[in-house]
């Protein structure tokens, strides 16, 4: 699957999907150990003008092809159902990368989360509003770019302004985001993996005793 990525080759993704099935592997690390790690290898040659946008595209093709074949496969118990809550998750502004922030969605969901995608490029006041209306116990932001990594701490100023910021645990997440970027802007928590972001949510979500 990693090479599959890499080598921009949708057939081969697709029976590397099938046979990790077969031979009953684990999905999910197949998703980070295969497809994810093939990612940073397309994103360092991009980066190095090895390749230019329309391979970067074919590649997130390959791997949502790939995605396909494994989502039936990842089981709930694969992930701790230790607290159930609500979150709402996207891609902020200015930002259209989806990968990793559905990967994040789904694993949360199998996890026994209740979910709203709300998709890519969200406007910072549509994370605030959609948390009110659903009732939200955790916001999760997701930023691929360094230019639009400032929306992260856009979301967390007005909720502060508003008084808003104790009424939800914020996650946030993406290759270029660290704990250090989390510690600076107050966010909640940092997710390096979509794993690691279920393990955080059940935590956090225990330790505010949200539910
Ligand atoms: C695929 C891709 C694209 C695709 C996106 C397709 C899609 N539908 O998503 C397309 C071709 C559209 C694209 C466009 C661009 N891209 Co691009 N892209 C990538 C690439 C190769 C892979 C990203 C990816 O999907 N990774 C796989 C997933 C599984 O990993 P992930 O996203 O990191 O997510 C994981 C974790 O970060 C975490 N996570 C993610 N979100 C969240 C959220 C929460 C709450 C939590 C807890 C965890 C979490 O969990 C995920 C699963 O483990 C990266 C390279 C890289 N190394 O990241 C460049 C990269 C992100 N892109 C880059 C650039 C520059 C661009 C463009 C500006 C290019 C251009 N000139 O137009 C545009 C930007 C468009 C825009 N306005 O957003 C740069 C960013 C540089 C920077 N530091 O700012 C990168 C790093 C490539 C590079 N090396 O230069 N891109």
């Amino acid at each position: 699957m990693f090479r599959a990525i890499v080598d921009l080759d949708e057939e081969e993704g697709k029976r590397a999907g099938v046979k990790l099935i077969k031979e009953k592997i684990d999905p999910v690390e197949g998703i980070e150990k295969g497809l994810s790690k093939g990612m940073k290898i397309v994103g360092e040659k991009f980066n190095n003008s090895e390749i230019y946008l329309p391979e970067m595209i074919m590649a997130a093709d390959v791997f949502n092809s790939v995605m396909e074949i494994l989502k039936p496969h990842i089981s709930a118990e694969r992930l701790d159902k230790v607290k159930r809550g609500t979150v709402v998750i996207g891609t902020v502004k200015g930002d259209i990368h989806a990968i990793g922030k559905d990967i994040v969605a789904m694993l949360l969901e199998t996890a026994g989360f209740t979910v709203y995608n709300l998709g890519t490029d969200v406007a910072t006041s549509t994370f605030i509003e959609e948390a009110r209306k659903v009732n939200a116990d955790i916001i999760g932001l997701s930023s691929l770019l360094t230019t639009t990594m400032p929306s992260q701490k856009d979301v967390i100023d007005i909720l502060k302004e508003t008084g808003d910021r104790d009424k939800y645990t914020i996650l946030i997440g993406g290759a270029p985001t660290s704990q250090d970027w989390a510690d600076e802007i107050g966010a909640d928590g940092y997710g390096e993996t979509a794993e690691s972001a279920g393990s955080l949510c059940s935590e956090l979500v225990a330790k505010k005793r949200i539910i």
